[in-house]
């Protein structure tokens, strides 16, 4: 078990009201990743499968300021960008469940998800290292794209991304990169597994570094504004630093941390905030994507399977 005093809890400031275009995306993340898990404890998922509960408002921030050109690399916690960037939740889920319609004919699952610009990985440190190279396409050939790559703190323990950010910053490449912070590597707080900084990492590379601590959507955006800009027109790669946190288990059952830890977090969560501060905007689009996601997951359960065929 884990020490409480490890693992990083945050106290957000009141919410501020969202237009309903976030609200609905953020909710629909959220109802999509509790049907997961509700699937996975009655036997209906295989593999495995990690949410995002808690981190939902990172892509719905980031991902108006980016073009169908920008190319977006995500990890194994990828559900909520796959969802912010598509609006797709049936494609996602038959994905994960192998049926008809699924995104990657079922052979991705839940952490290799392939379309158009975006990639998903379950390797940790692996897709810096791509969109470094993807970068250096864009600057030379479609400049004015760039490449987004979503990392959790403990992925810092890898090497390759210390090769990828040498790299950027070298070749002035247009990589931004999302570090979701959530204190938490898998078991491990990530108190108990880096030294020094993540700031002090990018400076050692001169690339720019940003810290913002905050589950707002609107304040959030407000921030990575400027950023997202500076590596599109200025080819100046930058690492943004998200403090969050986790509010499910790494996995499915596996939550190393303490009780009372867990429940501190959960006190803290935006669903619960928000919907204390705007109970009526927030019961009606909660009911609302609520039913949507059960549509599809029956819907999609209903589905024959996906087939392969090779080509
Ligand atoms: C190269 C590699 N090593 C180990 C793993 C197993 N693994 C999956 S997620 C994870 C922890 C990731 O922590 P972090 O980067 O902080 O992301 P989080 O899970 O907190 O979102 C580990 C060790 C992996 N997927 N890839």
């Amino acid at each position: 078990m884990t020490s409480s005093a490890n693992v990083q809890t945050l106290v957000a400031a009141e919410p501020a009201r969202l237009p309903a275009e976030d609200l609905d995306i953020l909710l629909m993340i959220r109802h999509f990743e509790l049907a997961l898990l509700e699937l996975f404890s009655q036997g209906r998922l295989n593999g495995t499968t990690h949410t995002c509960l808690g981190q939902e408002h990172i892509p719905v921030a980031l991902y108006p300021l980016l073009s169908e050109g920008d190319y977006i690399f995500s990890n194994h916690r990828g559900h909520g960008h796959y969802l912010a960037r598509f609006r797709d939740p049936h494609g996602l889920l038959a994905e994960i469940m192998g049926r008809e319609g699924a995104v990657c004919n079922g052979v991705g699952g839940s952490q290799h998800i392939y379309r158009d610009r975006y990639l998903s990985t379950g390797v940790q440190g692996q897709s810096l290292a791509v969109a470094v190279g993807v970068a250096l396409h864009l600057k030379r050939a479609e400049a004015g794209h760039i490449a987004v790559v979503h990392i959790g703190d403990g992925t810092w323990g890898e090497g390759a991304v210390y090769e990828a950010l040498n790299m950027a910053q070298l070749w002035e490449l247009p990589v931004l990169v999302v570090v979701e912070n959530n204190g938490m590597a898998q078991s491990t707080p990530t108190k108990s597994g880096m030294a020094g900084t993540i700031e002090a990492r990018a400076a050692a590379f001169g690339v720019g570094y940003h810290r913002v601590e905050t589950p707002d959507v609107g304040e959030l955006r407000a921030e990575l504004t400027a950023v997202v800009d500076q590596v599109r027109t200025r080819f100046r790669p930058q690492v943004v630093e998200v403090i969050t946190q986790r509010l499910g288990p790494h996995s499915k059952g596996d939550d190393s941390r303490p009780a009372e830890v867990v429940e501190r977090i959960a006190q803290n969560d935006w669903y619960r905030r928000y919907r204390q501060a705007f109970p009526e905007q927030f019961e009606v689009a909660d009911r609302a994507q609520r039913l949507t996601v059960a549509d599809v997951v029956r819907e999609v359960s209903a589905r024959p399977e996906s087939r392969w065929e090779s080509r």
